[in-house]
């Protein structure tokens, strides 16, 4: 399924081996990783292509589905569940229903999901019309062409999610390498930076910033230091913290980002990554506060940057200016629904 703007193997938990380490090397085989081509599997050659979904009908009260996603990397023999996918999330809730997991009501169904790599909840809002998920609707997201059905989804508890805490060094700002940096967690830690600081002016292709060699290291030694300091320990071989650099906005959005997932810039940002670069927004003093244009009100609409357009966050906040939840709009699509092979045999 194409989930918002990535795309992955939405599974079963019964489907797969129970065992982790069976269930990784599956997972490698299924994508064709370590391959920088993945060209004996069904990954993208690109890590937002070389996803998974687990998920199962959950025992939780008040839950619906327990879903664990996990990154399958591309060049590397590594499938990690240090971080959530809220992109590949927009496809949880279609799946859940097709495979019974969840009973549609006519119109549209909400799906309560619990988010296994964090702990936390979001609900997502799936049209199901006469009670069958359609996937066709007029609904845009940057990234993606065309227009699909809408899958708005709700995030109420993300602040800590990986890190303990929304600011894990209790700082809204600190320095690494020479560089200020705010270290965020609100649903993906972040390390979000100013990009003049870094010395691009952060309007540059993806391509242009993957091929910056310089660029590229400065970034890698910012993250391996704020990986200890955000209580991720060591993060050599994790796919976080993102790396944001934030410039002032270009299209009347809110600001401007370029993000590194971490080693490769996406094309567009995450969906928590874009919750958690929104909340930096609104921490006075931070380097992303004083480039970002923000309305008044509690519920701020905040349309987030990036290579191929924005994505809106709209963060509900209270009397102190707090982000206490946030939602955005995706699509998901089905693709195609059959039985993979690994080696010659099924699972
Ligand atoms: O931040 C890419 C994506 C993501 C993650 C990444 C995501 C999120 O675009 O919630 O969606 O940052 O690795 O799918």
């Amino acid at each position: 399924m194409r989930g918002g703007t990535s795309k992955g193997g939405y599974f079963l938990a019964g489907d797969l081996p129970a065992d982790a380490a069976q269930r990784d090397a599956f997972l490698l085989r299924v994508m064709g990783s370590p391959d920088k081509r993945q060209i004996d599997g069904m990954g993208g050659a690109d890590p937002l292509t070389s996803k998974v979904a687990v998920v199962k009908k959950s025992s939780r009260p008040g839950i619906d589905v327990d879903y664990l996603f996990l990154q399958v990397f591309v060049d590397q023999a590594i499938v990690s569940d240090a971080q959530n996918c809220g992109n590949i999330l927009a496809g949880v809730g279609p799946f859940a229903i097709e495979r019974n997991l969840v009973t549609p009501v006519d119109g549209s169904t909400d799906v309560r999901i619990y988010m296994e790599n964090t702990g936390q909840t979001a609900v997502a809002t799936v049209a199901t019309p006469g009670c069958r998920v359609t996937y066709t609707g007029d609904a845009r997201i940057d990234g993606v062409p065309g227009t699909a059905a809408a899958v708005p989804i709700l995030f109420e508890d993300t602040a800590g999610s990986s890190c303990g805490a929304l600011l894990p060094t209790g700082n809204s700002v600190d320095e690494i390498e020479g560089i200020e940096v705010t270290m965020i967690d609100n649903g993906m830690p972040c390390v979000v930076m100013r990009a003049a600081d870094l010395g691009i002016t952060g309007r540059e292709a993806p391509a242009s910033l993957e091929a910056d060699e310089t660029l590229r290291a400065t970034l890698e030694a910012i993250r391996l230091k704020a990986g200890r300091l955000m209580n991720l320990g060591d993060v050599s071989e994790k796919s976080v913290p993102k790396m944001t650099m934030v410039s002032p906005p270009q299209q009347g959005g809110t600001i401007s980002t370029r993000t590194f997932i971490p080693h490769r810039c996406h094309a567009a940002i995450g969906v928590l990554g874009a919750v958690s670069v929104a909340t930096a927004c609104l921490l006075p003093g931070g380097p992303a506060a004083e480039i970002a244009e923000i309305g008044g009100g509690k519920e701020k609409t905040m349309p987030i940057e990036h290579p191929t357009g924005e994505m809106t966050v709209v963060a509900t906040t209270d009397d102190q200016g707090h982000v206490q939840r946030a939602a955005i709009l995706r699509t998901a699509r089905k693709l195609f629904d059959g039985v993979v092979f690994a080696i010659d045999s099924r699972v």
